[in-house]
């Protein structure tokens, strides 16, 4: 007789787990290939003003939800804007913040850490993208009374689901760049969004503009990011 195909734990319905195991030969292949898939991505600043089907931009935020959370609370809201007149909005405010953490906010020692990647206060990328997520935090929920109900481990889970998202965006051929105009809270207020909300991430998601350069930098070597203990 085979597993039961679900059982009870604390009175909650527990289904059975779909396993997937692989041959070693396949486990090795498989990681490889989608190490060296990963590998090429690349946070990408210029963008081409082509479409980006809203289907896509869809899956990928389904992609993203799929991230553990604590006690699942999916504590994430993630804005698509396309429209226009809100991408410029979002542009001026990104602009001014930036202005004034380029002129006086960062230090010279955190100017000199940008040079290699040549970022400065302007964003054409917040209009040229076609789409731009913005992925809020929940620091809590609210109950149909407005009541605050808890949520655990916001900056993780939500941390999770953006690498994610950026995960998907690549797998689906498009180019994204974590961009982080600070302070960020004039995101919440354009978009409207609910006082339990605080924007986390913002994401532009197109085509890159041809040709793109990158920054010729390299990933540190396995031996320098891991310590194995056998
Ligand atoms: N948020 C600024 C500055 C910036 C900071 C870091 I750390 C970067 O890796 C890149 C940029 C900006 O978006 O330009």
């Amino acid at each position: 007789m085979g597993a039961e195909s679900h059982i009870s734990v604390n009175g909650h319905n527990h289904v059975l787990y779909k396993e997937n195991a692989l041959s070693k030969e396949e486990l090795i292949s498989k990681s490889d290939a989608f190490y060296k898939h990963l590998d090429e991505r690349r946070s990408v600043r210029e963008y081409a003003d082509a479409p980006v089907p809203k289907e896509v931009v869809e899956t990928i935020i389904k992609t993203a939800s799929t991230a553990p959370s604590g006690a699942h609370k999916q504590p994430w809201t993630f804005c698509a804007v396309s429209n226009t007149a809100l991408k410029v909005k979002i542009r001026e405010a990104a602009e001014a913040e930036e202005k004034e953490s380029y002129e006086s906010r960062m230090s010279d020692r955190w100017l000199k850490d940008l040079e290699p990647m040549g970022t400065n206060m302007y964003k054409p990328f917040l209009e040229d993208a076609p789409w731009l997520i913005i992925i809020f935090k929940k620091v809590h929920d609210l109950d149909s009374d407005g009541k605050k109900v808890n949520n655990y481990y916001v900056n993780e889970s939500v941390g999770i689901a953006a690498g994610m998202l950026i995960t998907a965006i690549h797998n689906a051929g498009l180019v994204t760049l974590t961009h982080t105009p600070s302070p960020m809270n004039f995101l919440a207020k354009l978009l409207n969004r609910p006082s339990n909300e605080r924007a986390f991430l913002l994401l532009p998601v197109g085509y890159p503009k041809t040709p793109t350069y990158v920054p010729d930098i390299e990933r540190k070597p396995l031996e320098a990011i891991s310590k194995f203990y056998e």
